[in-house]
């Protein structure tokens, strides 16, 4: 099989983008993860730490991987001008169904779909898949197989769909013809900083080094144990996720629409959240009422009526400042 006939296949299970990268280590890629890890700047998402060596090598992920096929879905919607008051904005990725789910789904029918291609069982290469919660650097991977380069804001940066786009991957021993490209020690920005002003709590340290302890996305997600009141105030309008580092990036003004139906609203929780609902729930049985199926069962309910209580005090604040 080759990587054209390939890369149709993932197109037609689904897949908006797709490129092949040898199954080899990326020296640079690791010595950025561990600098990154030493720097403390993945709080406590201890697991990010555990045994760096797998992260950027996938032949320790499988024996004899001779390939690694990177998988992208475009999840772009329009936000809305105006919030709805006492509401909090969702992070677009999150708005559907679980890109997780999806995505599984999906990569198993790809799977199914390339093993027809081997007739003899003897003869089936091997398949080993992840999607986002791999031992995997994906956007290293990513970049390396052709999808897009690194941007400051630490997103892989597609020409068609800019950064709106989830990532996955198949380690296999499979060879294939490398798109293989070279990453370059710099961002492709020039001299756009738009994404480093635009984030609230100053996270983007230096080109492609988020501090997470400071990302929204980090805080309102991930169950920190504490959040700084300072930080607390730069939250905004958003309840889960933080998309503000992607919204101004001049690279993302073409994206289209998603036309993937999993991802409507009617298929998870929508575009906002009405802080008042989660904040008067009794237990997580009735948040899952409300989340079941998608990417916001991540946080329990006690760390989303946190963030929802940060955003009605936003908003009260706010007025009080319009007001004068
Ligand atoms: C942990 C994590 C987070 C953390 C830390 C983010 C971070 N920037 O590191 C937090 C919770 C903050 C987070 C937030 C978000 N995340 Co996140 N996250 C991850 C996860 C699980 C691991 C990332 C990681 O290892 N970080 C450590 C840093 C050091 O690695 P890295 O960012 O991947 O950077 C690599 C490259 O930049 C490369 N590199 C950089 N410079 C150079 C230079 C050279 C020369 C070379 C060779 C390489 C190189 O090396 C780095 C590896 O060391 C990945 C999934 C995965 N398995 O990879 C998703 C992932 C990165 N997240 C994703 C998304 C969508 C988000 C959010 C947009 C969600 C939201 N709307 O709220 C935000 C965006 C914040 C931001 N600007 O990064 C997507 C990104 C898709 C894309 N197009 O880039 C991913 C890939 C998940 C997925 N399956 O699609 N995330
Ligand atoms: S996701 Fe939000 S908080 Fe995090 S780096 Fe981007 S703009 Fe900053
Ligand atoms: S906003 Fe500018 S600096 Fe940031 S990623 Fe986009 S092009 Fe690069």
């Amino acid at each position: 099989m080759d990587s054209k006939a390939l890369k149709e296949l993932a197109y037609s299970s689904g897949f908006d983008l797709c490129g092949i990268a040898r199954a080899e280590p990326i020296k640079k890629v690791k010595e950025h993860f561990e600098k990154w890890i030493a720097d403390n700047y993945h709080g406590e998402m201890s697991w990010l730490s555990k045994d760096p060596n797998r992260r950027s090598d996938p032949s320790r992920l499988l024996e004899n991987a001779q390939s690694v096929i990177m998988l992208g879905i475009n999840y772009y919607h329009n936000n809305s001008k105006i919030v709805p008051k006492n509401s909090g904005r969702v992070a677009r990725y999150a708005r559907g169904k679980d890109y997780h789910k999806v995505t599984e789904n999906q990569i198993r029918n790809l799977i199914v779909e390339i093993e027809k291609h081997f007739k003899e069982a003897d003869n089936q290469p091997l398949f080993k898949w992840w999607v986002d919660y791999g031992p995997f650097l994906e956007r290293a991977y990513g970049a390396k197989a052709g999808l897009g380069f690194i941007g400051k804001n630490s997103m892989l940066i597609n020409k068609k769909f800019g950064s709106w786009f989830l990532l996955s991957e198949i380690v296999t021993t499979l060879k294939l013809e490398p798109d293989d490209y070279k990453m370059t020690s710099k961002d492709q920005c020039g001299e756009c900083r738009l994404c480093v002003e635009a984030c609230p709590t100053g996270a983007i340290i230096s080109s492609r080094r988020i501090n997470s302890k400071k990302c929204i996305s980090y805080l309102t997600i991930e169950r920190p144990t504490h959040i700084h009141k300072k930080l607390q105030m730069q939250f905004g309008e958003n309840i889960f996720g933080c998309d503000i580092c992607q919204q101004v990036c001049p690279l993302n003004n073409e994206a289209g629409k998603t036309k993937n139906p999993q991802f409507q609203y009617s298929q998870g929780v929508g575009e906002f959240i009405d802080a008042n609902q989660i904040i008067s729930m009794t237990g997580e049985d009735e948040y899952l009422k409300l989340t079941a199926g998608t990417a916001l069962t991540r946080p329990k309910l006690k760390n989303m009526k946190r963030n929802a209580e940060i955003l009605l005090e936003n908003q009260k604040e706010n007025q009080k400042s319009n007001d004068i």
